[in-house]
């Protein structure tokens, strides 16, 4: 089937629904999140009931790419309120940037339990079937790219807004043109959306350079405890709930912090301990590919795949730090 016979298909279930649930994976990125404020704004905007939900909060960054606050399932909407029907009732579902259950962990229960139709927008390799119809591009650098082929297949008005979050759906899933899925089709999607008005110096701005004194200071705090181990192959950093209360940084601070030591020539893997309000020890680790984090996670009862993944692993956090080693010598003997 062609792209645009998917796309014809897709505007026919878009056309009989009056009531649509969006939403993207958990953890969403910017693809995710730009994906659906654009898919959202349009939907909107041809007057249907249109419910945006996330299954765990966003980075505050993205916040500005939605006049109200998106609900989160889980907290601001309970899994039975939404079985039950009282988030809403909807006779259609849109899922963007993901096709597999595993990234919706409460919400696929919520799918199990309902009949109404699905369309998934995508562009991941892996693919469960989720949907009724599922629109996946696994050539596309990010789902951005397929949704703004779908806007010019429909011709939904592209306002400023919408091309904004196209802009940053394509320019954070590559890495703002640094990965090597940067391809012709990212810069001439790029050169369009700048022509319909995007500052690409404005949003950068508004996503990096927005950053709280407390998020910094957490961060210096975070960069003051970094080690090297094995021929520095491996970092770890940590924080503790002394440095949360000295610095006035929150645990939604750290996103992303534990990438700072990947610029170091020598690290594969990079692990940060953070120690929760509850004593509880958190272990983020993130790999550049050589070392499968997935695995290690895995023995702790955690998830992820191989470049990224997180557990929770028995305190205190001297403790924490050797399992975690102990796991890293197993996997480079
Ligand atoms: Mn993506």
């Amino acid at each position: 089937m062609s792209l645009n016979k998917y796309f014809e298909k897709a505007v026919e279930l878009i056309d009989k629904s009056e009531r649509i649930l969006i939403t993207t994976h958990h953890k969403p990125d910017g693809d995710a999140i730009g994906s659906l404020s654009a898919i959202s704004d349009a939907l909107i905007a041809s007057g249907r009931d249109v419910k945006p939900l996330i299954l765990s909060p966003m980075p505050e960054w993205y916040r500005f790419l939605f006049d109200e606050k998106v609900p989160v399932l889980g907290e601001d909407v309970k899994l039975d309120e939404l079985v039950a029907g009282r988030f809403g009732m909807f006779d259609l579902i849109i899922i963007v940037d993901t096709n597999s259950p595993g990234q919706l962990p409460d919400f696929a229960k919520y799918l199990k339990q309902i009949n109404i139709p699905i369309l998934v927008i995508d562009h991941h390799r892996t693919s469960d079937g989720l949907g009724a119809l599922e629109i996946v591009e696994s050539d596309a650098a990010a789902t951005g790219l397929v949704i703004l082929d779908l806007f010019k297949y429909t011709g939904w008005k592209i306002t400023k807004k919408i091309a904004d979050a196209l802009f940053i759906a394509i320019a954070t899933d590559t890495g703002w043109f640094q990965f090597n899925n940067t391809d012709g089709r990212v810069f001439e999607a790029c050169s369009e959306l700048f022509c319909l008005g995007v500052k690409p110096s404005d949003i950068y701005r508004k996503l990096y350079e927005t950053c709280s004194y407390e998020r910094f200071k957490l961060k210096t705090a975070m960069l003051n405890t970094l080690e090297l181990h094995f021929d520095g192959r491996f970092a770890t950093m940590q924080l503790l709930k002394k440095d949360f209360e000295k610095t006035g940084g929150t645990y939604a601070d750290t996103e992303n912090l534990i990438n700072e030591p990947r610029i170091i020539k020598t690290v594969d893997v990079t692990a940060l301990f953070i120690e929760l309000g509850d004593g509880r020890i958190r272990c983020s680790l993130r790999s550049k590919g050589a070392l499968d984090v997935g695995k290690i996670a895995g023995k702790f009862g955690g998830g992820g795949h191989k470049m990224a993944a997180g557990t929770f692993v028995p305190g205190p956090m001297e403790n924490a730090k050797k399992l975690i080693l102990n796991e890293i010598r197993n996997l480079l003997d």
